[in-house]
């Protein structure tokens, strides 16, 4: 679920930063697209204006005859026209009703009408009965009686303009109403996505750019690879590390550490019972990990891990800090003989802080009448050195009591005792929990207290639950009781003031 949360993050990291960074590559090639697309167009008018003046030219030439018959010399004079001026292919005469004379039709006369030519001077049509399958492109001049002349402009030479120009983007030919694709074809509509459009300054004619989303992707794919991949690898990149950051975040250590900063972790004591009267003679420091919803976190689980990363140096600290500081507060003297455990690991036979803690604690705590005792589980090994030795040595020369926890469940009893020679054997819950009817733990249990009067200990008995378990823990000779039937693990304030009132057990 954790994982499923650090991977949730990084898919909308990575959707979040790739999306913007497409907006942002989508909106600098608009930009850049227009600026091109302007100068496209300013291309298409500089060539379809050259056409169109060559037609001027012959048109001018053209007139020059309107006045004279349309006879062979006539024709002869216009066909030249045509022939010696670039782009064109027919030149008429006319006046305004009729076609007279016509360089394709000779001096066959047919009608014709003016409204079709926008601005009076030129029309586009798609297809026409000396080219069906090509458009061509009328210019017309006349004088104010509607007489001139009529040029063809084959419209192969306008949408090679076109077509030339057209890449991610199509370009077309408007003429009043009408409009001329680069693949040649004239219609009335004119595309309405977007678009761009540039007049002629000479000719009344305009150029437009027509944009779709698939021609601005393609464009974007063209132009701007790098800073795709770039945006791709950067959204990936950005989400790799936040997943590993949430991942990390998740991890036991990094919260224990929220935790430790928060003061989330605290620790509790459980009442220890001298078997012989019944009275509350001492206690075990347990750490807790309560959770901002009012649920904690197992020791089992975070003592572990506190162990493996090395942070437990740091809890046993705060354990003893703040419990020495809430003993000096309550101020009250406890029984005789009164000693509270605290649960060391080998991480903390590695260097001198355990050592100055507690000679530190064992003062404060002396001033309270209270004693020292440390916890060492078998759990993780302290190795036998010369440093190790060294703090042991130490710790008893400030009559701090050893206890070896968790006994009998280990492999490193025998050793331990040899190791630690320890003031307390603490017989672990394993075994009183069936000692009331198993026999094979009453033998355990009881070569446990023999074995603790050859090392000249006492012993502990913990976990206790009921009363015919610590009747039966009595009966074979345990000295102290530890367990929910007498206590449960207590806050420091509570404790100290159990501890102090008179209560027998
Ligand atoms: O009460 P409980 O469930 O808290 O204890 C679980 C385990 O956590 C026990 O084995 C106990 O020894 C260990 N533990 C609790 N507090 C500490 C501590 O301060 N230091 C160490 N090393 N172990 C602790
Ligand atoms: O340090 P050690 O492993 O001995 O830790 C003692 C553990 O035993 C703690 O987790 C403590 O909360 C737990 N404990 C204390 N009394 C009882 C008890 O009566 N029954 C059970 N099951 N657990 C207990
Ligand atoms: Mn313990």
């Amino acid at each position: 679920m954790k994982i499923n949360r650090a991977l949730n993050y990084s898919a909308s990291a990575f959707l979040i930063i790739f999306l913007s960074g497409l907006i942002i590559i989508w909106w600098v090639s608009q930009a850049q697209l227009v600026k091109e697309e302007a100068a496209k167009l300013n291309k298409a008018i500089q060539g379809i204006d050259r056409v169109l003046s060559h037609a001027q030219q012959a048109a001018s030439q053209a007139r020059s005859y309107k006045l004279a018959p349309c006879n062979e010399n006539t024709l002869t004079e216009l066909r030249k026209i045509v022939a010696g001026t670039p782009y064109i292919r027919s030149v008429s005469l006319m006046n305004h009703r009729h076609i007279y004379c016509s360089s394709v039709f000779g001096n066959k006369i047919s009608s014709y009408s003016s409204d079709g030519y926008y601005n009076g001077a030129l029309m586009v049509i798609n297809n026409n009965s000396l080219t069906p399958e090509r458009s061509v492109l009328i210019y017309r001049s006349a004088d104010k009686y509607g007489e001139g002349a009529l040029i063809g402009i084959d419209g192969y030479y306008l949408y090679g303009i076109l077509s030339l120009l057209s890449s991610d983007s199509e370009t077309g030919l408007v003429v009043g109403g009408r409009y001329m694709s680069s693949q040649g074809v004239v219609s009335q509509d004119q595309p309405n996505s977007h678009t761009l459009t540039l007049s002629s300054s000479a000719f009344p004619f305009s150029v437009q750019a027509t944009e779709s989303t698939t021609s601005h992707l393609n464009y974007i794919i063209r132009v701007y690879t790098a800073e795709l991949i770039a945006t791709t690898l950067l959204s990936l990149f950005i989400a790799f590390a936040i997943y590993r950051y949430t991942a990390f975040r998740n991890t036991i250590d990094c919260r224990l550490d929220k935790a430790i900063k928060k003061g989330c972790i605290y620790p509790v004591i459980q009442p220890v019972i001298c078997a012989s009267s019944g009275r509350i003679c001492g206690g075990e420091v347990l750490l807790r990990w309560a959770l901002p919803d009012g649920g904690h976190v197992p020791p089992d689980i975070f003592i572990p891990a506190a162990e493996k990363s090395g942070k437990i140096k740091l809890l046993t600290t705060l354990a003893i800090e703040t419990v020495t500081n809430e003993c000096t507060q309550a101020g009250s003297t406890v029984p005789d003989e009164f000693i509270l455990f605290f649960n060391v690991s080998s991480a903390n036979f590695e260097d001198a802080t355990l050592l100055n803690d507690c000679i530190l604690a064992s003062y404060t705590l002396g001033q309270c009448n209270i004693r020292l005792g440390l916890e060492i589980t078998e759990r993780t090994l302290i190795e036998e050195n010369a440093f190790s030795k060294d703090i042991l040595a130490t710790l008893r020369k400030f009559d701090i009591k050893i206890a070896l926890d968790d006994f009998g469940t280990g492999n490193a009893n025998y050793t331990y005792i040899r190791q630690f020679n320890p003031h307390f054997l603490k017989i672990d819950k394993a075994f009183t929990r069936s000692i009331a009817s198993d026999p094979v733990s009453q033998g355990f249990v009881r070569n446990m207290i023999s074995l603790a009067e050859l090392a000249g200990c006492n012993t502990i008995a913990e976990g206790v639950e009921n009363e015919l378990q610590a009747d039966k823990l009595k009966a074979l000779g345990v000295d102290y009781l530890q367990g929910f039937y007498y206590l449960k693990p207590l806050p420091l304030n509570q404790f100290f003031n159990s501890a102090f009132s008179n209560t027998q057990y």
